[in-house]
């Protein structure tokens, strides 16, 4: 008897609610620039299995790698007009947008990913930059410290001396510094640039060496372990405030564990691209001795001076900014 009255009640249900099983879903489509192997793209997939398990599947995300939804200078507007829900943004790719957060590509000694990761994500906390007032931030991360990575040997300033090299942002700034032909563009676009010979190389963290297959081009890395560079994963304020406080929640105690977590992701994984690139395509790396690395750090001596010159102009507190930094990366 109670079995057909349970039966009756179930068979109702399916009539009134149809599709009740999907009712509470809220599906999110999350835009990122570069390739799906490259390290923005894991810790998408890992935001996004931690946020589905997390939510019990009431969040669904739907992630796009490659620049399939946005691509990289279009991102933060396109997120900002809802083209995607959740974007990945890299702030030195618009460094006169995202002054505050770009203070972390200053030479001021981040020594990994890990602790580049949680002094940016608690740089941004305290300050809380007008740069994002339009969007949610839900984490943010560095890549490790930069090296040169070339087609040619860097062994000394004479050799990087109008070198066509590709950075951005405070990356940039310590190219020129060093004398080479900077040039700018995205990640995305330099696989390309290095098969047309429109750079000669690149800057920046080594794990792309595998995961670009920058390894084939590129025989020769200098260990200069320079700056970082500083991501944001950005999310449409309209579409933020229309999610229940359970998964605002969920997400924003996923933040700093997010940030942590592709630190350590980045810092064991450039490791691994170093051993690869050794064995299996006899890249050779450069080091320096003491005295070498003197003379390819004086040049940068003046950057973090002119950069708190140029803050203060735009109105920011460029000298608080920089001691924040420092203080972070010392705790
Ligand atoms: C980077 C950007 C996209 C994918 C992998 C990456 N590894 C390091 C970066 C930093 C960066 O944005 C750049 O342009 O060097």
């Amino acid at each position: 008897f109670f079995g057909s009255i349970l039966t009756v009640f179930f068979i109702m249900l399916t009539i009134v609610m149809p599709g009740s099983a999907e009712a509470g879903t809220t599906k999110l489509n999350y835009a990122n620039f570069p390739p799906a192997p490259t390290f923005p793209c894991v810790q998408m997939e890992r935001w996004k299995v931690e946020v589905e398990k997390r939510t019990q599947g009431a969040v669904k995300i739907n992630t796009f790698p490659g620049g399939t939804l946005l691509g990289a200078k279009g991102m933060m507007d396109g997120v900002i007009a809802g083209q995607a829900d959740i974007g990945c943004i890299c702030m030195a790719y618009q460094p006169g947008r995202f002054v505050i957060t770009n203070g972390v590509s200053l030479p001021l000694g981040i020594p990994n990913s890990k602790t580049g990761s949680l002094v940016l994500f608690d740089l941004f906390q305290k300050y809380k930059p007008a740069a994002f007032d339009k969007v949610k931030v839900l984490t943010l991360f560095t890549t490790a410290p930069t090296n040169i990575m070339s087609k040619k040997p860097v062994r000394t300033l004479e050799d990087i001396k109008g070198m066509d090299l590709r950075a951005s942002g405070g990356a940039a700034e310590i190219l020129k510094n060093w004398g080479a032909n900077q040039i700018g563009m995205p990640m995305s676009a330099t696989p390309e640039a290095l098969q047309k010979g429109v750079v000669q190389g690149l800057f920046s963290s080594l794990e792309v060496m595998k995961d670009l297959k920058f390894a084939d081009d590129c025989k020769y890395v200098t260990m200069t372990n320079t700056v970082v560079y500083p991501f944001a994963v950005i999310m449409n304020k309209s579409k933020w405030k229309a999610l229940p406080q359970d998964v605002k929640k969920i997400m924003d105690d996923l933040g700093r564990e997010q940030a942590e977590w592709t630190g350590t992701y980045m810092d064991g994984h450039v490791d691994n691209a170093v051993a690869w690139s050794k064995e299996t395509h006899k890249v050779e790396f450069i080091t320096f001795d003491e005295k070498t690395a003197q003379s390819w750090n004086a040049p940068l001596s003046p950057i973090t001076e002119k950069w708190i010159t140029k803050a203060d102009d735009k109105g920011f507190p460029g000298k608080a900014i920089v001691d924040d930094i420092s203080e972070l990366i010392a705790r």
